[in-house]
This record gives structure tokens, sequence and C-alpha cells, in this order.
């Protein structure tokens, strides 16, 4: 029997660290402006919600000042919030959405 070891067990191996992106949050905020069938109608357009989940949100907001709509990674949650906060103000409404990291 041979005792030639044919398979050296050092074997070099680089260990590559994937991290999962961060999520962010993107927030309806509530005003005393902005009718509330134009805030389900951008809820709609900007983050592809039915009608039903629009109108959840938009209540939401409305009854307790702020609600989260969605949670995606950073620049995702900011260019939505930014493309429906610009949806109001193009309208001359105050509607704000925000966006803040996940804990
Ligand atoms: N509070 C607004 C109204 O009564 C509706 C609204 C809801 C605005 C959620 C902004 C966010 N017309």
């Amino acid at each position: 029997m041979s005792n030639i070891d044919l398979k050296p067990k050092t074997k070099a191996k680089a260990k590559i660290k994937v991290e999962r992106p961060k999520l962010h949050k993107v927030i309806l905020v509530n005003d005393d402006y902005t009718p509330r069938e134009f805030v389900v109608s951008v809820l709609k357009g900007e983050f592809r919600m039915t009608e039903d989940q629009a109108t959840k949100v938009m209540l939401t907001a409305h009854q307790r000042g702020v609600c989260v709509v969605g949670v995606f990674t950073k620049d995702v949650a900011e260019t939505k919030a930014t493309r429906a906060t610009d949806a109001g103000r193009a309208k001359g409404y105050p509607l704000l959405f925000t966006t803040e990291p996940e804990e």
C-alpha cells in the first residue's frame, strides 16, 4: 500500500463576503390638502398597488400621520419616493414621501 498523499489538504480558498443590501422603507406622510383619490392614484401608479391596497395605505396615513408604503433597496426607495412626491408637486399638492433605513 502506498502512503503517498495524492491530494494535499492545504488548498487556498478565497473567502468572498456577500452581504444582503440594507432595505429602506418608503413612508407616506399625511397632509391636509392632497385629495384622497390623488394619493390613491399615485400609490397605484408608482408602487403598483391595487385600488384596495392603495386605499388602505392612504387611510392609514390619513388617520395615523404616516404609513409604510413598501420596502426596497436604497436606490429604488429613493427614486420611488422622489417620483411620487414630484407627482404631487406637479399638481400643486404638498404630498410627501420620505425614506428611512430599516432596522
Ligand atoms: N389627509 C388628506 C385629505 O384628507 C388625504 C391624504 C392622505 C393626504 C394621506 C396625504 C396622505 N384630503
